[in-house]
């Protein structure tokens, strides 16, 4: 890592990693493989990559320690509205990570909008899920759990789930379908509100532009 190059966070291993790393591939960085490093570099532009979980990319984009990321929409919303002032700007959507964060209910429900006041609602989300609600005119009880949320009905922790659905497999296998969208999610380039120093915004600016013809001829 050098601070003459410009810095980036990416998924290190996950949904987002491959893609992230295929957009960089397809803009024409040559990425040195670094096996189990949190580091990575580009061989071929003044671009290097931190590794990390995807939760992590929003802080360290809003702190300015990465001038870019590559991170999923529902990851930053949520982050968002945990720290408003945090100024993340989101520069391209990158048409993968594809995702809804939705409400589910168990499926020999006859589900009804009204169901879900007064209820509990269990979520990783618990921001865009409070959001939505109030959005709504509905009150609710938010119960925040890491993992695991489609188990929560059956173990009597909710009556309700707001989770990451794309093909809805998940749901089905715990008994659960899907009854309202709270946010349509993808992966998404993000730059930070800091001021970025004329060196880097110069490589920034390229490296846009490069991504930019990427996506257009993938449209
Ligand atoms: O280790 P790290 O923290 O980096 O990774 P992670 O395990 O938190 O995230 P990961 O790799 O699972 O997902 C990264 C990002 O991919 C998410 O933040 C979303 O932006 C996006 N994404 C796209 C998804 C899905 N599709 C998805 N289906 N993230 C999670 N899921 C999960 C969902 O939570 C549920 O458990 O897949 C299950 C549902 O899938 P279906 O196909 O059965 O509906
Ligand atoms: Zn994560």
């Amino acid at each position: 890592m050098s601070i003459d190059r410009l810095q980036m966070a990416i998924q290190k291993s996950g949904r987002l990693s491959d893609q992230s790393r295929g957009l960089l591939k397809s803009a024409g960085i040559k990425i040195q493989a670094n096996k189990g490093q949190l580091t990575a570099r580009a061989t071929n532009f003044p671009l290097d990559l931190m590794l990390v979980r995807d939760d992590d990319i929003p802080t360290f984009v809003a702190d300015g320690v990465c001038e870019l990321g590559i991170v999923g929409e529902n990851v930053l919303g949520e982050y968002a509205l945990g720290r408003p002032e945090a100024g993340i700007e989101i520069l391209a959507r990158l048409g993968f990570g594809r995702c809804s964060l939705k409400i589910a209910a168990p499926q020999e429900e006859e589900f009804d909008l009204s169901n879900l006041e007064g209820s509990r609602i269990a979520t990783s989300y618990p921001l865009l899920t409070k959001k939505w609600l109030a959005d709504q005119g509905i009150s609710a009880e938010i119960v925040t759990m890491r993992g695991a949320v489609e188990l929560a009905p059956r173990l009597g922790i909710a009556s309700y789930i707001c989770d990451l659905v794309s093909t809805g497999q998940t749901l089905e296998a715990n008994g659960l379908k899907p009854v309202q969208t709270v946010l349509e999610s993808e992966a998404v380039l993000v730059r930070t509100g800091r001021e970025i120093v004329p060196d880097h915004a110069a490589a920034l600016d390229q490296l846009k532009t490069r991504i930019d013809g990427v996506i257009q001829t993938s449209e």
